[in-house]
């Protein structure tokens, strides 16, 4: 049994959904993909600037950003090789906390550093906005921000820690958030320091 808080209508948090084994077994399966798929620079349409994040992705498709634009493209965009397959526990995860019926389409993996941080920004690159995002927190915890549908609404700050897990589904999925900050040294997991953030997607019609 893993409680949980809901913070909005459809903004679930389950803190330490995974316990630290756990963690551990996740954050092997996001090193093996990244010996596959070596995280990536993404860059600001518009500008080129780079992102202080950097990503890489599991799964059928996955999430890319350069002088093109945002999409989802099937192949790493520096190696051009296929995305490789989701991993079982991570696949594991969609089905219990995102859905049972059908597999999740993309896993993108983000990794803050200790100066990274994302601004506030909604997601609306996926054609299915019916289904839930699922997110895991692995490693030094975020400084999390949860505003509403409408940019200049009120925010929230969250501290996600590791093997935390936050559902955004219904009223919430087009909510702004961002990540202020990590917290550097506040996790053991990761030996270089950091974050993970895995979050995994529908990503076509269905
Ligand atoms: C709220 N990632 O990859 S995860 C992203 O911590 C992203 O790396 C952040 O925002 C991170 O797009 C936040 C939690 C999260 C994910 C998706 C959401 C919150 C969300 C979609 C709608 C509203
Ligand atoms: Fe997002």
């Amino acid at each position: 049994m893993t409680s949980s808080l809901a913070l909005a209508p459809g903004a679930r948090w389950y803190p330490e959904a995974f316990d630290p084994q756990a963690q551990a077994a996740l954050l092997a399966e996001v090193r093996a993909v990244l010996a596959q798929a070596p995280l990536f620079t993404p860059t600001m349409p518009r500008s080129g600037k780079p992102f202080t994040v950097r990503m890489s992705d599991c799964g059928p498709l996955g999430w890319v950003s350069d002088a093109a634009g945002y999409r989802y493209q099937a192949f790493h965009p520096d190696t051009r090789a296929p995305w490789p397959p989701l991993p079982p526990r991570i696949a594991d995860a969609w089905s219990r906390f995102g859905r049972a019926d059908v597999p999740a389409e993309a896993c993108l993996i983000n990794y803050y550093g200790p100066d990274a941080r994302m601004s506030l920004h909604q997601d609306r690159d996926e054609a299915d906005l019916t289904a839930p995002v699922v997110s895991i927190s692995l490693g030094d915890t975020a400084v999390f921000r949860l505003g509403t549908e409408v940019r200049s609404g009120p925010t929230r700050s969250i501290r996600l820690g590791s093997g935390d897990v936050f559902v955004l589904s219904g009223a919430s999925r087009l909510a702004f958030h961002g990540v202020d900050r990590i917290i550097p040294g506040s996790s053991r997991l990761l030996a270089e320091g950091g974050r993970f953030n895995l979050t995994l997607r529908r990503v076509t019609a269905a």
